[in-house]
């Protein structure tokens, strides 16, 4: 098998299937939105919207296939509410949905934009229509999160990425209860110099729970002279110590190529936050924001990402 130049994510041919003329109340734009299926069979996606002030919050989709004929909540699901939470003064951003069957609901883990830069903040629901917030769970700066499904060992598992004087690398926080966290430990480190994913990479969507391991799609930003370039790339990490690295991808395995990938509000970003596994338990369907200003859809196989990451 030749492992040169494999396309492993298929651009699907409806491509951007979400755009801001679909949306039933005046919008700026709309992008990196999180997804999660529901008992029913319906994808859900959790978009971010960003209004005409620059402010965004989070709107839901629903498809019955996940690609075509969505239904877009009338006004927005989920506003911010800095009222309540002064850590959202400046709108919510790309959502991260995990079911967590402990719980019977859903955690949401989003960026809050407060006054002091980006944090991290949590919130719980069961239908995506209440949401019950626990407030902020990083303090800024810090985005990039998500909750693992499960506890390991007791403790509730959390992937951020906090920035420090280093860079912008990738972290695991604990916590008995999802309020306190602590024990943090470096998972994954931004490389240097001429790579790809240079100095600030950050969580994906969700990991992708294997039998081999969390199977993680990361996102490193190339700094150019005329823009950020945000590519995807794959690392494996040890499913009862995630922040033990298995493996890391040499390559990068997705980037901006399309003219809606190419051009729009941030030139140069493909960003998922999200995904579905079909019921062969192995075709996925990603859902990234393409130039921050649209929804696009790739699909990919579990299996083929696997076998990429042991040649690479
Ligand atoms: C990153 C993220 C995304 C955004 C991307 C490109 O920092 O916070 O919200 O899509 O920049 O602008």
């Amino acid at each position: 098998m030749n492992h040169h130049n494999q396309e492993l994510f298929h651009r699907h041919p409806k491509n951007p299937i979400l755009t801001a003329a679909d949306w039933p109340y005046p919008i700026n734009s709309v992008f990196n939105p999180g997804a999660t299926l529901m008992p029913d069979g319906t994808t859900l996606l959790l978009c971010r919207v960003e209004d005409r002030r620059g402010h965004s919050h989070l709107c839901v989709a629903r498809s019955v296939n996940g690609v075509d004929n969505w239904k877009v909540d009338p006004k927005p699901t989920m506003p911010a509410d800095p009222v309540h939470f002064p850590e959202e003064l400046w709108g919510i951003e790309d959502p991260r949905i995990t079911f967590v069957p402990e719980l019977e609901k859903f955690a949401i883990v989003y960026t809050a934009y407060s006054a002091d830069g980006p944090g991290i903040a949590l919130a719980m629901t069961k239908d995506f229509v209440s949401f019950e917030r626990l407030g902020l769970i990083m303090q800024p700066e810090d985005k990039d999160g998500t909750l693992l499904p499960r506890r390991i060992d007791g403790q509730w598992v959390l992937i951020h990425r906090p920035v420090n004087s280093t860079g912008a690398h990738m972290w695991v926080s604990y916590s008995p209860d999802l309020r306190n966290w602590g024990n943090p430990k470096l998972m994954l480190e931004a490389r240097k110099g001429a790579w790809w994913d240079a100095n600030k990479i950050g969580l994906s969507p969700p990991p992708i729970e294997t039998p081999r391991g969390w199977l993680v799609i990361y996102h490193g930003v190339r700094k150019t002279a005329s823009s950020s370039l945000y590519r995807l790339g794959l690392a494996l990490f040890d499913l009862k110590t995630p922040e033990r690295c298995i493996r890391r991808g040499s390559e990068w395995i997705f980037g901006p190529q399309e003219d809606y990938e190419l051009n729009g509000d941030v030139d140069d970003a493909v960003f998922p936050c999200g995904y579905t596994i079909g019921s062969d338990g192995d075709s996925m369907k990603i859902y990234y924001g393409a130039a921050d200003s649209s929804i696009a859809l790739a699909t990919a196989s579990v299996r083929e990402l696997l076998d990429w990451l042991d040649h690479h």
